[in-house]
Formats: C-alpha cells, structure tokens, sequence
C-alpha cells in the first residue's frame, strides 16, 4: 500500500510542494498518497477562530484544542504518528526518518503563533505514538516549512521513491559521518584538478580515500557526530589519525 501523508494546517497552499517533484511522482506512482487539510474546517463559529490568547498571560496566540480534536479524528487513522514541528521539540534526525518510513503514514499537526494548547498532544498520544521535534537550533514562523523538510527526508527512504538504493545507503548520517567531497569532468577545471586516486582506477584505494575523507570532514565540521560513534565504528588507525 502507498506510505499516506496527511498535514492539518491554517496555510494549506503552504503545501504545495509536497505535490512537486520527487514526491510528486511518487504519488503518481502509487507509492505516496498526500492530504493536505485546513484546520478551519473544524471550527465551529462564524469567524472560524482558530486561536486564543495563552492562559497566564504572555505574547502571542495559541490554537484552540477543540478545532483540533474533531481534525485529527478525521484525519488520523488509529495507530498512525502523529508530528507536532515545534522548536521546543527534540532534534529530528535520520534514525527517525528511517524509523518512520518503515510506518504505514504520518500526521502532521502544524503549528503557528505560540503553539498548540498541550492538551492536544496529550490527548492524542491515546491513540498513537506522538512526536514533537525540532528540525534545528532556530526559531520559524510556523511547522508548515519544517513538514516540507522531514516529509522530504521520510519518503526518499520508502522502497522505490528513490531510484538508486546506493544513493540512499552511502548517504551522509546513514553511517554516523558525513559524505566526503564529489567530483566529475572535467579533470582540472580553472586551476583545480581533481584528486589523482580517483582517476586510478584503483578501486579499493578510493574506498579507503573517501573513508579518510569523511572523517576528516566530520572531524572539521561535526566533532559531535564523532563523539557519538558507537565504540566499534572506528579501527584503531581512524582514531589515532
Ligand atoms: Cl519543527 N517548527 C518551528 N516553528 N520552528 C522550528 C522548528 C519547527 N524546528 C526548528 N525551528
């Protein structure tokens, strides 16, 4: 069955992208199917009042739970994830893109203003497991941009949206590191040349030129991702270098 992405927000053209490109044949592959919802289709008043002034005072607005409530009844099949982007969320990273592509589908709750009332996530981990993540260390002005960024990461890992599985596998953070410097024609280009070993032709040179690189770059760029290695992740060499 296609992976079913739904995303209950109060800027539904936000979306749109989700139907371009990669995941757009996707879709028309049969491989993802996409819903995008207004959440003032579940407002009850003539105004369509989506938001309320936060309890103990304070800037901004919060959304409304009920709204909410009758939305994801709706939209959220029993059992199914349910994201909440929120920069008040743990990190997002690519063990929970893999994990959740192996899911049936994802909900997506977005958020704009101050938030949504908690209750909402509360009330919903009741029928499912719900994630509340942040997708970096900054401050957007609502969830919608942020579903872009994690439906993009999810559905390239589903069998097929994808078409060169190596592409996927020898990706940065699928091993902890990051992915080492790329190169085509032509050879030398206005001065620079590129790396002889990857021009010899030998390829277990190369394997090993591209494990030294990736190290090097993760050392420079990301000592943290280092540090989280497992114990076993690096020879005795790759450490003392
Ligand atoms: Cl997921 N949402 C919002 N509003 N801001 C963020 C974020 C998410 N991740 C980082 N900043």
């Amino acid at each position: 069955d296609a992976f079913r992405i739904d995303v209950v927000t109060i800027f539904p053209e936000y979306l749109a992208p989700l139907r371009q490109s990669l995941l757009g044949k996707a879709i028309e592959r049969g491989l993802l199917s996409v819903g995008v919802h207004d959440l003032r289709e579940w407002t009850d008043d003539v105004h369509r009042t989506v938001d309320d002034a936060p309890y103990g005072g304070g800037p901004g607005m919060v959304l409304k739970p009920e709204p909410w409530g009758r939305a994801l009844e709706a939209v959220r099949p029993p059992g199914t994830r349910l994201v909440v982007p929120t920069p008040a969320g743990r990190p997002f990273t690519q063990r929970m893109a893999a994990e959740w592509a192996t899911e049936p589908g994802l909900v997506f709750a977005c958020g704009r203003y101050e938030g949504i009332d908690q209750r909402v996530a509360d009330w919903a981990a009741g029928a499912g497991p719900v994630s509340e993540v942040s997708i970096g260390d900054y401050v957007l002005a609502g969830g919608e941009s942020a579903v872009l960024v994690m439906t993009e990461a999810v559905t390239r890992l589903i069998p097929g949206v994808v078409g060169n599985r190596e592409s996927v596998e020898f990706d940065s953070h699928a091993d902890g590191l990051l992915e080492g410097p790329s190169y085509t024609r032509p050879a030398t280009w206005r001065g620079h040349e590129v790396p002889a070993v990857l021009l010899s032709g030998d390829h277990a040179g190369i394997a090993r030129w591209r494990r030294a690189e990736s190290l090097r770059r993760t050392a420079a760029r990301r000592p943290d991702l280092l540090s989280a290695l497992p114990g076993d992740a690096l020879t005795d060499a790759e450490r003392a270098a």
